[in-house]
C-alpha cells in the first residue's frame, strides 16, 4: 500500500467549476452520468488529468461532446487518466455503472434497509464516479435523481429542489441545485421511503428556513429531541459566533447502517439512528446528550468545514477539532459547564492519551497516512478541540470571537490550512503564540512537572515548571510547546488569593487588569523550564494548577496528599475539585495494585472514604458533579500509569474499593437513592439528569455488594422505572454479579425491548462490557443471536467494541479474548474495512502487557497482517501496531 505524505502536497493542475450529476437508480445497477466543466489551474498547462475511481465500471467518456477512444485515456482499478486534455476550459462527460445493493463498505452509494444513501467523506465519492476526489477541488453541483416512484418516493440531494416530476415506467425525478461551491466529500444523495418531521427556524436576518428530519414513518415520534437540538444549535451559532444558516432548507436523514456517527453534507446531514431517535422510554440521558451534541456538531460544520473547508485531508483537525470545540461549548452553555468539562477531559484521558502513547500516535495534523479513514481519531478530534480551546484560554471569549470573524472574512469559500486558522487568531488579537504550532506537528502528551516553594520573608510564591514531550514513533526528539497553565492560589481558609503580579524568569508577565483583582491567571509556559514568581502573597498558598484543564497535558505536581484533600474540599474551580479527587484516587489505586501484586491484604485509606463521604453529603454541590466525583478512575487510566499493565490486579483493586466504599457509605448511598427518586414525567434538563445520575451511581455501588436487600432495591428500581435512563442503570447494577437474578433480568429486558433495535444494541453492549469471568463465551454466543448483524456498524461497536473495552475479559490471560477478536476482524474486513480497522485498533497497545499476553496478541496481529486480500485500512493499523 502507498503512503501519502503532507510534505508532498501539490495544488491540483485542473479545477472543476461546475458538476452536473445524474443518477438512474435501479435494483441491479445504478447509472451515473457526470458532466464537469474543467478549467486548467494555469492557462496553457500540459499535464495529464488524473481522476480517482474505485469499484466503478466505465461506460463512456467524452471531451467537449466527443467520445474518447481507448488510446486517449488509461484506466486501472484506482484511476482514470486523460494524458492530453485540452489546455483551455472544456466539458468532460463520464458515464459509470455502480452496484449500491452490493456495497457493504457503507462508503460511496449504498443501500441501508432498502433506501439509497451516500457517504463520501473522506474518499467515498470516487466510488460513485471518476473525479478529482480531493477537498481543494470545490465546485457548484446539480444533481438529478431518477428512480421508481413507489419504491423511492423521496429523492433528496444538496441545496434547493428546483424541479421534480413523473417519468414513464412508474419512475419520477428530482433536480437539486446547490448554490455553494463544495468539495466532493460533502455531496449527498438519499432516495427511499421516508416520512419527515417538519419545523422552521427564522434566522437573525429574518429568513425562514424549513427544517426536515427524515426517517421511516414509525420512528417520527422519536425525532422531537433532534429537532429541538437543531433549532437550539442554529440559535446558539447566531448568538455566540454571529453565524447564520445560508439556505432555505435543512434536511437530516436517519439511516440504521452508518460507519461513523453522522455526516455534515451540505444541507443534507445523514445520521446513524442512535444519534437522532430518542424517546424517554427507549433512550437514556446519555443518548439525549449525545444527540444534542452531534446534531449541533454537524450543523456547526456548515461554517467550520463546509463554507471554509480543508485544503487536504492532513488538515482534518482544522474542521473537526474546531467543530468539536464548538459542540462542546454549545452543550456546556445548554447544560452544566463543569460537568461537561469533566466528561470531555475524561474522554480525552481514557481514549486519546493511550493513542498518544502507542504505536498509532500522531499529531493532530498527521504527517502521513495509508488510509485517511484511519485518521478520524480521538487525537484529531478531541485533542484537536483542546488545541482550539487553548486559543480561547489565551485570548478570552471576545478575542477568540475576533479570531473566528477574521478567519471567515479571509477564507469563506476556500480550502485552507491549520496555519491559516492560527494566523487569523493571532492577527485578530495582535499577538503571537511562540511554539504554539508545535501542537499541530508533535505527537505525544506533554508531561508538565511543577515544583512550588514559598518564601515568607519576601512574600513570594514560586512555581517551577518543566515540560517534556515523550518520544513517539518517528519523532524521537521533541521541541518545547506553548502551554497555557491557568493557576489560582488558595489561602488557608479556602479562598482564592487576589493575584497582582507574576514574574516569569525575572520579567513581569501578568498583572491584574484595570485594578480589578484577578483570581486565576494564565501562565504562558513556552520553554523547557520556566520559573513563575507570584508577588505579594501573604501566606503559603495551595496552588490550584491547570484550572479547567487549560492544556491537554499530564500534570505531575508536588502537591501533598493533604493539599489534594484540601482542594477536593474547597477549590473554587469545580473542575479542579473533581481533579483533586481523581489524583487521590489514582494514587490510592496504584498503591493498592502494588499491594495486590505482593499478595498483601488490601486496606482502604479512611481519609479517602471521608473525602468521598463529605462530597456525597454536600448539598450545595451539583448532583451530577457529585456523581462524577464519587466515581473512580477507569481501569484503563490506572493501567496506563503502570510499567507493565496488569488488568487482573487493576480490576481486583477497583472492585475492592468500590465494595469497600459501598460498605462504609451504605447509609449515605441508600439515602441518595431514595431521595433522588421522582414520579415526574421525564424531562431533558440538567437538574433532572443530575438527579438521575446521582441515584444511578449510588445504586450501582450498593448493588455491587450483591446483598439481598440491595438486589431487591435494584430490582425495585428496574421494575418501577418509567424511563430508560433509570431502567437501564438498574439493569446494569443487577448485572454486575453473575447468577439467576442477572440472567432473569437480562432476559426480561430483551423480551420487553426486542422490537426496538436501538435498545437491543444497548442490551448487547451491556453484556459485552460485563466483567463477569469468562465473558468471551457469552459474547461469542451473542454473535449468532438473531438480533445481531455483522453488517450493522452500531451492533458491531456495541458487541465487539464493547467487549474489547472491558480489560479483564479482552485481556484474559488464556488469550481467548485476543483469539475472538482476531477471527472477527478477518470476517469483518471482507464486509466493511473501515469498521474492521476500528476493531483491530484494540490490539495496538499489546506491548503494554506481560510477556504471555504480548505473545498471544502479537500472534493474532501477525495472523491478520498475513491474511490474503486484507484491506489497506486493517493493514495500516495492524502493521503499525507490530512495527
Ligand atoms: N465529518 C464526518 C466524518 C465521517 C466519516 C469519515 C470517514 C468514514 C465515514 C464517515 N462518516 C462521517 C463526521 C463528523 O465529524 O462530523
Ligand atoms: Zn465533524
Amino acid at each position: 500500500p502507498k503512503e501519502i505524505f503532507l510534505k508532498d502536497y501539490k495544488a491540483p493542475d485542473y479545477y472543476f467549476d461546475t458538476v452536473d450529476l445524474q443518477f438512474q437508480l435501479g435494483e441491479e445497477k445504478t447509472i451515473v452520468t457526470s458532466k464537469i466543466v474543467v478549467s486548467p489551474g494555469v492557462e496553457g498547462i500540459s499535464a495529464p488529468l488524473v481522476l480517482h475511481g474505485h469499484d466503478l465500471k466505465l461506460i463512456s467518456i467524452k471531451v467537449n461532446g466527443t467520445e474518447l477512444k481507448g488510446e486517449e485515456y488509461k484506466v486501472n482499478s484506482r484511476h482514470l487518466m486523460l494524458s492530453t486534455p485540452p489546455a483551455v476550459v472544456f466539458n468532460l462527460e463520464i458515464v459509470t455503472e455502480i452496484y449500491p445493493q452490493l456495497n457493504t463498505s457503507l462508503e460511496g452509494l449504498y443501500k441501508s434497509t432498502g433506501n439509497f444513501c451516500t457517504q463520501c467523506e473522506a474518499e467515498g465519492f470516487r466510488k460513485i464516479t471518476y473525479f478529482q476526489d480531493r477537498p481543494d477541488v470545490m465546485a457548484k453541483y446539480t444533481c438529478r435523481i431518477e428512480a421508481d416512484k413507489t419504491l423511492y418516493p423521496v429523492l433528496l440531494s444538496n441545496g434547493n429542489l428546483i424541479e421534480q416530476g413523473d417519468l414513464e415506467g412508474g419512475k419520477h425525478y428530482a433536480l437539486w441545485e446547490d448554490p455553494f461551491k463544495k468539495p466532493s466529500y460533502l455531496f449527498a444523495l438519499v432516495a427511499g421511503q421516508l416520512g419527515c418531521r417538519e419545523d422552521s427556524f427564522v434566522t437573525c436576518s429574518g429568513r425562514n428556513v424549513t427544517l426536515r428530519i427524515w426517517t421511516p414513518a414509525q420512528d417520527l415520534p422519536k425525532t422531537a429531541h433532534a429537532m429541538y437540538s437543531l433549532k437550539a444549535a442554529m440559535k446558539w451559532d447566531e448568538e455566540v459566533f454571529g453565524l447564520e444558516y445560508d439556505l432555505d432548507l435543512f434536511n437530516i436523514v436517519v439511516v440504521p447502517d452508518f460507519n461513523m456517527g453522522a455526516m455534515e453534507n451540505k444541507s443534507l446531514n445523514i445520521f446513524q439512528s442512535r444519534l437522532v431517535l430518542a424517546s424517554p422510554e427507549t433512550a437514556t440521558d446519555g443518548d439525549y446528550a449525545a444527540i444534542l451534541g452531534v446534531v449541533g456538531h454537524e450543523y456547526f460544520h456548515n461554517w467550520t468545514g463546509n463554507r471554509v473547508t480543508c485544503r487536504d485531508w492532513f488538515q482534518l483537525t482544522l474542521k473537526e477539532g474546531l467543530t468539536v470545540f464548538r459542540d462542546q461549548e454549545f452543550s456546556s452553555d445548554l447544560g452544566c459547564r463543569t460537568v461537561k468539562r469533566i466528561a470531555d477531559v475524561s474522554k480525552l484521558r481514557i481514549y486519546q492519551f493511550p493513542q498518544d502513547a502507542g504505536p498509532m500516535a500522531h499529531p493532530i495534523r498527521p504527517h502521513s497516512y495509508i488510509k485517511m479513514d484511519n485518521f478520524y481519531t480521538v487525537t484529531v478530534y478531541e485533542k484537536g478541540a483542546e488545541v482550539v480551546r487553548m486559543y480561547k484560554t489565551m485570548f478570552g471569549a471576545s478575542g477568540f470571537r475576533k479570531g473566528m470573524d477574521l478567519y471567515f472574512k479571509r477564507h469563506d469559500g476556500q480550502a485552507v490550512t491549520c496555519e491559516d486558522f492560527y494566523a487569523a487568531m493571532c492577527d485578530a488579537n495582535n499577538a503571537q503564540l511562540p511554539n504554539f504550532l508545535q501542537w499541530y506537528s508533535q505527537a505525544g502528551t506533554p508531561i508538565v512537572k511543577v515544583a512550588s516553594s514559598y518564601d515568607p520573608s519576601s512574600q513570594t510564591f514560586s512555581l517551577k515548571l518543566s515540560q517534556e514531550v515523550p518520544p513517539t514513533p518517528g519523532q524521537p526528539v521533541k521541541e518545547p510547546m506553548f502551554i497555557p497553565v491557568a493557576v489560582g492560589l488558595v489561602d488557608s481558609t479556602g479562598k482564592d488569593m487576589p493575584l497582582t503580579s507574576v514574574y516569569s524568569d525575572g520579567s513581569l508577565q501578568t498583572v491584574s487588569t484595570d485594578g480589578q483583582p484577578v483570581f486565576t491567571t494564565v501562565l504562558q509556559f513556552k520553554k523547557k523550564e520556566e520559573e513563575f514568581m507570584f508577588k505579594n502573597i501573604p501566606e503559603r498558598p495551595v496552588p490550584s494548577l491547570l484550572r479547567g484543564y487549560s492544556a491537554p497535558v499530564r500534570l505531575d505536581s508536588d502537591l501533598s496528599e493533604g493539599d489534594l484533600f484540601f482542594l477536593l474540599a474547597s477549590d473554587s474551580d469545580e473542575f479542579n475539585r473533581w481533579e483533586a479527587g481523581q489524583v487521590l484516587a489514582r494514587k490510592l489505586m496504584l498503591s493498592l495494585v502494588a499491594d495486590f501484586q505482593q499478595q498483601k491484604t488490601l486496606v482502604l485509606n479512611p481519609k479517602f472514604v471521608d473525602g468521598i463521604r463529605s462530597i456525597l453529603r454536600n448539598t450545595s454541590l451539583d448532583k451530577e458533579f457529585i456523581a462524577k466525583a464519587i466515581t473512580l478512575p477507569g481501569q484503563g487510566e490506572i493501567m496506563d500509569m503502570m510499567e507493565v499493565a496488569d488488568p487482573d490486579a487493576v480490576h481486583a483493586v477497583r472492585n475492592f474499593i468500590k465494595k469497600e466504599l459501598a460498605v462504609q457509605l451504605k447509609d449515605d448511598l441508600l439515602a441518595a437513592v431514595k431521595s433522588n427518586r421522582s414520579s415526574e414525567a421525564y424531562t431533558f434538563n440538567h437538574d433532572s439528569m443530575a438527579r438521575r445520575a446521582l441515584k444511578n451511581t449510588c445504586l450501582a455501588y450498593l448493588a455491587s455488594l450483591n446483598e439481598p436487600d440491595f438486589v431487591e432495591l435494584a430490582l425495585h428500581e428496574y421494575k418501577s422505572a418509567t424511563n430508560m435512563t433509570e431502567q437501564f442503570a438498574a439493569l446494569a447494577a443487577l448485572s454486575q454479579n453473575p447468577g439467576q437474578v442477572r440472567d432473569d433480568a437480562l432476559l426480561d429486558f430483551y423480551n420487553k425491548w426486542q422490537h426496538e433495535y436501538l435498545v437491543v444494541s444497548k442490551w448487547f453492549a451491556l453484556q459485552a462490557t460485563s466483567e463477569i469471568p469468562g465473558n468471551v463465551a457469552n459474547v461469542q454466543k451473542l454473535l449468532s443471536h438473531p438480533a445481531f448483524d455483522l453488517r450493522n456498524p452500531n451492533k458491531v461497536y456495541s458487541l465487539i467494541g464493547g467487549f474489547c473495552g472491558s480489560p479483564v475479559n479482552f485481556h484474559a490471560k488464556d488469550g481467548s479474548g485476543y483469539k475472538f477478536l482476531g477471527e472477527i476482524v478477518l470476517q469483518l474486513d471482507k464486509i466493511n474495512p473501515q469498521v474492521a480497522s476500528r476493531m483491530v485498533s484494540a490490539f495496538s497497545r499489546w506491548r503494554r502487557y506481560d510477556k504471555t499476553r504480548q505473545a498471544l496478541a502479537k500472534a493474532q496481529l501477525e495472523m491478520i497482517v498475513s491474511a490474503n486480500g486484507l484491506s489497506e485500512n486493517v493493514f495500516e493499523i495492524a502493521s503499525k501496531s507490530l512495527a
